[in-house]
C-alpha cells in the first residue's frame, strides 16, 4: 500500500514524499494529533521545491513563486486524499503549507495544530540545521511542505541519520532580524516582524492609528502605499518578504 501511494504521490509532480507512524511523529510544542481525530494513525507528508525566485531580490516575484507553490500543495493534499479515500476507502485530514491553522491566544498565534517540520523529520524527508529548518538532501532547505493525516496503518520511513548543517552560520549572519541569534531556537516575534511586514500586526497598528487620526488624516491614510499593501496581503495572502535563512543555506545538491 505503502508503495502504490508513494508512486501516486510523485505521479503528481511532487518533488518528494515520506511517510511517518503517528507514533513516530514527535512535536512537544503542538497539540496532540488526537485532537484532530483519534483516528489518525499515520501521516503522509508532501515536499515541494522552492523555485528559484525565493533567492531574488524582487520580494514580490519571490512571494509569487511562494503563491504558485502554495496554490500547487494545496490542490496537491486534496488530491491526495481523495485518492486515499476512494482506494482505501480511508479518512483523511489535510494540512496545509501555513494558513489556516488555529490561531490560539496562548502560543501568540504561531503554533500550528500539526507541526510540518516535525513531520517531514520523523518521515525521513530531512533534519533540522542551525536556522531550525529543515534540510532536505536533496533540495537543501529550499523545501515546503504539507500533509495528509489518515486512519491507514503505515509503518515508518527510515530516519535520516546525516548531519546535513555544517554549521558555516551563514543563515544566523543573513537573519535582517537578528531572529536566529540564540541556537535551537527562532525568535519568533523579530522574524515575524520582519518576514512578515504587512501581516495581523501591522495590520492592526495601521487600523489604531487610522481610529486615532483626524478625518484628514484618515483620508491621506487610505490613499498610503502601506493601505494598498495591506490590502493586497488580505486580498491574495501575499504573507512573506524575507526568505533569507531558506535561500542562503548552502546545503542541497539541487540548489
Ligand atoms: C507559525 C509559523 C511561523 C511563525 C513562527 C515560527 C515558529 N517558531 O515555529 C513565523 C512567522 C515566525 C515563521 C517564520 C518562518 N517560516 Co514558518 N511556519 C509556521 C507554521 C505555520 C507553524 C509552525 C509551528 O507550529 N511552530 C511551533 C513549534 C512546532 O515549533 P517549535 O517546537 O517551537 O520548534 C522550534 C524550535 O524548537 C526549533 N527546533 C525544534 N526541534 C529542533 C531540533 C533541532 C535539532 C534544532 C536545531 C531546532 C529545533 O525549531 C523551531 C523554530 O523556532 C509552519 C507550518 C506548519 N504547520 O508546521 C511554517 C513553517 C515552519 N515555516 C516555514 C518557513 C519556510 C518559514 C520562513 C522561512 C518564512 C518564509 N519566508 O517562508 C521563516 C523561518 C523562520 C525560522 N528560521 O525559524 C516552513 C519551513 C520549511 C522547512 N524547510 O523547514 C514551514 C514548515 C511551512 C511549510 N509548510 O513548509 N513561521
Ligand atoms: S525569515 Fe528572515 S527574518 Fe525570519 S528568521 Fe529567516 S532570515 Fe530571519
Ligand atoms: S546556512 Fe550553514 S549553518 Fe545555516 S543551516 Fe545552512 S549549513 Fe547550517
Amino acid at each position: 500500500m505503502k508503495q502504490d501511494i508513494r508512486e501516486y504521490v510523485l505521479s503528481l509532480g511532487i518533488d518528494d514524499v515520506g511517510i511517518t507512524a503517528a507514533s513516530d511523529y514527535v512535536s512537544p510544542r503542538s497539540p496532540k494529533l488526537e485532537t484532530i481525530s483519534p483516528d489518525i494513525k499515520s501521516i503522509i507528508v508532501l515536499a515541494f521545491k522552492e523555485l528559484s525566485s525565493c533567492a531574488g531580490s524582487d520580494k514580490d516575484t519571490a512571494m509569487s513563486g511562494r503563491q504558485d507553490l502554495i496554490e500547487f500543495a494545496r490542490s496537491s493534499n486534496y488530491k491526495v486524499a481523495r485518492y486515499l479515500e476512494r482506494n482505501y476507502r480511508a479518512k483523511t485530514f489535510t494540512v496545509p503549507v501555513s494558513v489556516p491553522f488555529a490561531m490560539v491566544k496562548e502560543t501568540g498565534g504561531a503554533v500550528g495544530q500539526v507541526s510540518l517540520r516535525h513531520a517531514a523529520r520523523a518521515a525521513g524527508l530531512g533534519v533540522f540545521g542551525r536556522h531550525n529548518l529543515i534540510i532536505h538532501p536533496r533540495f537543501g532547505t529550499r523545501v515546503l511542505f504539507s500533509a495528509v493525516l489518515t486512519d491507514l496503518d503505515l509503518p515508518s520511513d527510515p530516519p535520516l541519520t546525516d548531519e546535513l548543517c555544517n554549521d558555516c552560520n551563514i543563515c544566523v549572519k543573513s537573519c535582517p532580524a537578528g531572529a536566529l541569534d540564540e541556537e535551537g531556537k527562532t525568535a519568533v516575534t523579530k522574524c515575524f516582524k520582519t518576514c512578515q511586514p504587512y501581516g495581523l500586526g501591522s495590520n492592526i497598528a495601521f487600523w489604531k492609528k487610522v481610529l486615532d487620526a483626524s478625518p484628514d488624516e484618515q483620508q491621506r491614510m487610505m490613499g498610503s502605499v502601506d493601505y494598498w499593501r495591506l490590502y493586497q496581503s488580505i486580498l491574495v495572502g501575499n504573507q512573506y518578504y524575507c526568505f533569507d535563512c531558506l535561500a542562503v543555506c548552502p546545503i542541497g545538491t539541487e540548489i
